[in-house]
């Protein structure tokens, strides 16, 4: 199915609704020039072809991305909710996965993206992800070990998105999945949109905490293009569910976000502008460090600089270096027997250079080290799941 965006556009509208039946609404008529409908009739044509054949077809190509979402802006419809293929089954370092009761670290690809609002591609960072860390080494530098000598990992299947589901029902069975694991090791969930951040809390951690909250945007909204379950609002979510956060890096917020922050006494901000300029990178990771209580960790990779993590769905300019964020890493984990109920890595969009997915594989490797050091791993026998790779 193509429809064309020529010149003569409205010819194009006319014939594109006698064809398929799918017609503009008169109210839309009014709103938008014949490009805009043209664009939306596609949108429609396609939700529609994808309902039937469960997937999306190539024909995509055919929208901008800055259209589909001006489109879904003006009419409240839901954007693209794409499921990507995802080989099975996903490995970490290219390791045979542990059973999911002896796993030390459960690792859950949730190739979620629904609501993003800028850049596509998120969906389809796991599954990156994952295949970059075949590239790491076993060895980790900075802890002086080979975790996985010691610990064993599984990566589970993807929880993957089911279209027919509303938002509320896709986040609730999410929580439902996640709580089924096992709740005595390290849990990482790879994103896929910051929506599934409460989610994923709601489950490992159902009594009041504190989330550790790295992103470059204030994320605060209430609700935002229709959907209080959007990628906009996952820190409004965490309040509700009781928890204290910590946000760090954040550069981008809008005037009510301000306003929230000021009267919120559960949120402790850190800006960016803050952290990097006016001394206060000392006491932030002194705060880190002094976290009390069960911990979750969310790294929106856009949190890093542009230059280090080029590949985000909204970048920003500013933010953290590579080192930054390993200091952060050193402050949450020098802490012995750190009640660290899971960690996410969210809204990551893999690209050419695939220098971001390297990052992202390689801070999920620190994060493993490192708490894998602080719960002693380090002292005990070597019958992890390398121990079943021939390598060299
Ligand atoms: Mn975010």
């Amino acid at each position: 199915m193509a429809v064309k965006i020529g010149p003569s556009v409205n010819d194009c509208v006319t014939n594109f609704s006698a064809n398929t039946g799918i017609k503009c609404h008169n109210t839309w008529r009014k709103k938008c020039p014949p490009q805009e409908q043209a664009f939306l009739l596609t949108f429609l044509a396609l939700k529609k072809v994808r309902r039937l054949a469960g997937r999306d077809p190539p024909v995509l190509l055919l929208i901008s991305e800055r259209n589909v979402k001006t489109t879904a802006q003006i009419f409240n419809i839901p954007k693209t909710q794409r499921i990507p293929a995802m080989p099975e089954p996903l490995q970490f370092l290219a390791m045979p996965n542990a059973a999911v009761d002896e796993a030390d670290v459960l690792i859950l690809p949730i190739p979620l993206e629904r609501t993003i609002s800028f850049k596509p591609g998120t969906a389809d960072a796991p599954a990156a992800i994952l295949e970059t860390t075949g590239q790491l080494e076993f060895y980790e530098e900075d802890a002086g070990w080979s975790p996985f000598k010691h610990m064993k990992l599984s990566v589970l299947p993807g929880f993957a998105d089911d279209s027919s589901l509303t938002d509320a029902e896709l986040h609730a069975s999410l929580t439902r999945h996640v709580a089924s694991f096992p709740a005595e090791n390290l849990f990482i969930g790879i994103g896929g949109e910051h929506s599934l951040t409460p989610s994923l809390v709601e489950a490992r951690m159902p009594e009041p905490g504190t989330v550790l909250f790295l992103d470059a945007h204030g994320d605060m909204r209430t609700s935002y293009e229709g959907s209080s379950y959007s990628h906009a609002c996952p820190v409004t979510r965490l309040l509700s569910q009781g928890h204290k956060i910590i946000m760090a890096g954040i550069r981008s917020v809008y005037e009510s976000e301000v306003e929230l922050v000021e009267k919120e006494p559960c949120i402790t901000l850190f800006l960016d502008w803050d952290l990097q300029g006016k001394g206060q990178w000392e006491s932030f990771l002194q705060k880190v460090n002094s976290l009390q209580g069960p911990v979750y960790l969310s790294i929106d990779m856009d949190v890093f600089n542009p230059a280090v993590v080029p590949g985000v769905g909204t970048p920003q300019p500013g933010g953290f270096s590579w080192y930054q964020v390993i200091e952060v890493l050193e402050s949450l984990f020098s802490k012995k027997q750190i009640d660290l109920r899971g960690v996410d890595v969210v809204e990551l969009v893999p690209e050419q250079s695939r220098v971001s997915e390297m990052t992202a594989a390689k801070l999920l490797l620190k994060i493993i080290s490192f708490w894998g050091c602080a719960n002693g791993f380090n002292q005990k026998p070597e019958t992890g799941s390398q121990m079943q790779v021939e390598y060299e």
